[in-house]
């Protein structure tokens, strides 16, 4: 099939207005977030029905063609973008927010449809989505699923593979499996959503999910406080997810990342004492307002003049700001290196304080930011200044994760960035066995080719 075969196909499937490919209109489909990712797309596509998208791939099969499924392009990996001339399908026409049952907590939703949308929604019948993540007004469900995003609030509700009860997904034949709703209780064989959640792309395009909602949070307090050194903080943060029971989110970040975000976002400090740690810790509850907890808690941690708290929603957000603004303050600066890892919590000082001086080693004019959901043992080292091309500092922060017993990805997914690293960190067998299941859900490899897995391995 020559290339005016597969576009006339694709136009067929979705029709004229939504198969792209004039490049002005193609254009922000295929650059991500970061700037570092690129490629030249055949046609982007925007199917608005499950059936359309079944097409589209039907398409793309008969004449051998690529496709990267795309949401709403935050994804920081690389995998949300084409690398060499495949077609890219935007689900962000299949945004309905359907059949919420206010009952059992559960909703279904298009895989194009916002976080933002859904929670909206949620919160106006009493419920709330467990995960939550800065990039809420842009991210999908559907990309969320097929990263197994984190977030904010792991801690107490899991990734997104915990709030999945059912899915509809297009396979790499055009053929549609579903379940859908699904039940919290479902023990027929495989977890095929289980396995779709992580798998970026690669398994088959999700079309719709069914959710699990949790009790909204209507009280909470947030509260900022500084450190002298990454240990003290990280045992703090340690002792309160044992201590505080209410506690919803702990976050870590530095001085040099607060005055990045500071200068970019025009926000002031929490409090006149800088130190170069500091620890935001978020409590929850839907009954009893925990600011009196939390406070009481962080006293035993005599932070003296270094603590902020907040309980009003203005005030949580300032404080919010300061951790969340991260990513788009590093941004501004330049296309970062942006390395997403966890490692054992007792390691964790020693990734935050190694990872800067390891860089260094390779590129002393090289700015590191370091921050991340401490809580979960997930760090992001954020690298600006090397070209986007040169590798050497990301493999220096792999290898350092390596050593400490971590892993290269914690929540952002491998995509293409880190394919080189996923034998060293799963090891030949286990790859070996995801291999063995891409090459039975998709033998022809059209789905997501080049992500997760090294061509040559
Ligand atoms: P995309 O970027 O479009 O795609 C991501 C991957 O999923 C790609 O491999 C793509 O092919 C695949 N994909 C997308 N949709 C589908 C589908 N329907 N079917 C099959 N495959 C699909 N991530 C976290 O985990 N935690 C955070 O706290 C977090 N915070 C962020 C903050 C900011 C400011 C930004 C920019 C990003 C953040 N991210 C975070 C990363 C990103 O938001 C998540 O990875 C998110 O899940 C991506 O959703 P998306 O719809 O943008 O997916
Ligand atoms: C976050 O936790 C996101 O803010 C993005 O996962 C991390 O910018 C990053 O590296
Ligand atoms: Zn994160």
């Amino acid at each position: 099939m020559t290339h005016e075969d597969l576009l006339a196909a694709l136009r067929a499937a979705v029709g004229g207005r939504h198969c792209l490919t004039d490049p002005d209109l193609r254009s922000s489909y295929e650059t991500d977030w970061t700037r570092r990712w690129s490629g030249v797309a055949l046609a982007v596509v925007r199917p608005g029905s499950t059936d359309e998208v079944a097409a589209v791939v039907r398409a793309c099969a008969d004449a051998g063609a690529g496709v990267v499924p795309q949401g709403g392009n935050t994804g920081l990996v690389g995998g949300s973008v084409p690398r060499a001339g495949e077609v890219v399908l935007s689900t962000l026409r299949l945004n309905a927010v359907e059949d919420l049952d206010g009952d059992a907590g559960e909703v279904t939703v298009g895989a194009g449809a916002s976080l933002a949308s859904v929670q909206s929604v949620a919160r106006a019948s009493g419920w709330d989505v467990g995960v939550d993540l800065g990039a809420r007004d842009t991210a999908t469900i559907g990309g969320m699923v097929a990263t197994n995003a984190g977030g904010v609030n792991v801690l107490r509700h899991g990734p997104m593979r915990d709030q999945l009860l059912g899915f509809e997904a297009v396979l790499a034949d055009g053929s549609a499996i579903s379940r859908m709703p699904g039940m919290p209780k479902d023990n027929t064989g495989y977890d095929l959503g289980g396995l779709l959640a992580g798998s970026e792309g690669t398994l088959a395009v999700i079309t719709r999910v069914r959710l699990r909602l949790v009790p909204p949070l209507a009280q909470r307090a947030v509260a900022v406080i500084g450190f002298t050194d990454a240990a003290a903080a990280v045992a703090a943060a340690g002792w309160l997810r044992r201590e505080l029971a209410s506690v919803l989110a702990l976050e870590l970040f530095t001085d040099a990342g607060m005055e990045l975000v500071m200068r970019h976002a025009r926000t002031a400090a929490p409090f006149a004492a800088r130190r170069p740690f500091y620890l935001l810790v978020e409590a929850g509850s839907d009954a009893a307002d925990p600011t009196d907890e939390l406070v009481a808690t962080l006293e035993e941690l005599d932070p003296g003049e270094a603590a902020a708290v907040a309980a009003d929603p203005p005030g949580r957000h300032r404080l919010w700001q300061l951790r969340e603004r991260h990513t788009e303050a590093v941004n501004a600066e330049g296309v970062p290196h942006k390395l997403d890892v966890s490692v054992p919590l007792a390691r964790y000082a020693e990734m935050v304080e190694r990872a800067p001086s390891v860089v260094a080693a390779l590129d002393p004019s090289a700015r590191t930011i370091v921050y991340g959901h401490v809580g979960d043992g997930n760090v992001h080292v954020n690298v600006i200044g090397p070209a986007p091309d040169d590798e050497r500092v990301d493999d220096a922060v792999l290898e350092l994760v390596l050593e400490l017993g971590g892993s290269v990805s914690a929540e952002h997914g491998i995509g293409v960035a880190k394919v080189g690293w996923l034998v060293r960190d799963r090891g030949e067998p286990t790859v070996a066995a995801m291999r063995a299941l891409k090459a039975a859900w998709d033998p022809a490899g059209i789905l997501n080719p080049g992500v997760l897995f090294a061509p040559d391995i």
